[in-house]
């Protein structure tokens, strides 16, 4: 997860800066509130040439977002899509994540953001698998995490704010410092809400399961292309509360996420999953096959730069 392989130009507010000069000011209300939104989104080089996965569909869940948190947004879903396959095209990446964000600029303190105006900046770089090179193979382990998901009336898993983040650091940093490569958060009631950058699956008996919505996670664009997906193959796909022993007993468990893609879990808390499973095999392979362009019934989920 750790450094960052720079790219040539930011597009910030408008124009294109080059990667070093995209700064902001140390009393940034952002940097001191959390008072940003952002998107994941990644490019692949798809059959027919570099394409963004859903790019649309993540700029109009960063518009969600920014209403949410009461944002005024200068830019449009259309106009901040154009920006970033421009901001792609000009620094000649094949293949790339792209970050876009929003924040409370410069120009007030305290809580309350109104006075200080909103930034909006997308970067693109090249980012390789999220949690290892062998975890989309071979799966990782994940351990249930001593700190909660944070709750929908308060910091709103609805919302892909940076204040959300804190949340999920903690509980990664804490993942790893007991061996495992990711957390998995449950929520206030106990539900089993996401991991701390990807939602959720379980199979069991053929059906396959994530939490939903009303437990507080991200709506996840690859948690609803997986679900597309895996209904399309005749799978019957539930979004129902789980809890920590339903993962226990789960035939397959995955992560799905525009970083981590769809990686295999192969245990939680020590208990055994085992290998990926045929479904989780069949599901990854159709989702690599519809980012890379390989499947046609999904074509218009690819933004072609
Ligand atoms: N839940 C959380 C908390 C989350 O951060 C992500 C994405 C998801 C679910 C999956 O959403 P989607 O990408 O739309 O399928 N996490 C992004 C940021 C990761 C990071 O470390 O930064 C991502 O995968 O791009």
């Amino acid at each position: 997860m750790a450094g960052i392989q720079e790219s040539e130009f930011i597009w910030k507010n408008g124009s294109f800066v080059k990667w070093a000069d995209a700064t902001t000011h140390v009393l940034t209300h952002a940097l001191h509130y959390g008072t940003s939104v952002f998107e994941g989104i990644r490019c692949y080089e798809a059959e027919g040439g570099s394409a963004a996965f859903r790019l649309r569909d993540h700029m109009e869940r960063l518009v969600r977002s920014a209403r949410m948190v009461m944002m005024p947004l200068p830019y449009d879903a259309s106009e901040l899509t154009e920006a970033a396959l421009e901001t792609i095209r000009r620094n000649g990446l094949a293949s790339c994540y792209i970050r876009p964000i929003a924040y409370r600029g410069y120009g007030a303190v305290g809580v309350n953001p109104s006075a200080a105006p909103t930034d909006v900046a997308i970067a693109v770089w090249p980012w390789d698998a999220y949690l290892g090179a062998t975890a989309l193979e071979q799966g990782i382990e994940v351990g249930i995490s001593s700190w909660r998901q944070r709750s929908a009336n308060a910091v709103p898993g609805a919302v892909k704010s940076s204040a959300s983040y804190l949340n999920s650091g903690l509980a990664n940093m804490e993942a790893v410092a007991h061996g495992y490569g990711e957390a998995v958060l449950l929520n206030e009631a106990g539900h089993v809400a996401e991991g701390s950058g990807e939602n959720i699956f379980a199979v069991r008996d053929g059906v396959v399961s994530t939490p939903p919505l009303s437990d507080g996670v991200l709506e996840g664009l690859t948690r609803n292309s997986l679900i597309r997906i895996a209904r399309d193959l005749g799978y019957t796909v539930r979004e129902c509360s789980l809890v920590r022993t339903d993962l226990y007993v789960a035939d397959e468990l995955f992560f799905t996420g525009t970083a981590a893609e769809l990686t295999p879990i192969r245990a939680v808390d020590g208990r055994e999953v085992g290998k990926p499973g045929p479904v989780t095999r069949e599901l990854q392979g159709k989702l690599f096959d519809a980012v890379y362009g390989r499947a046609p019934e999904y074509a218009e989920w690819l933004d072609r730069v």
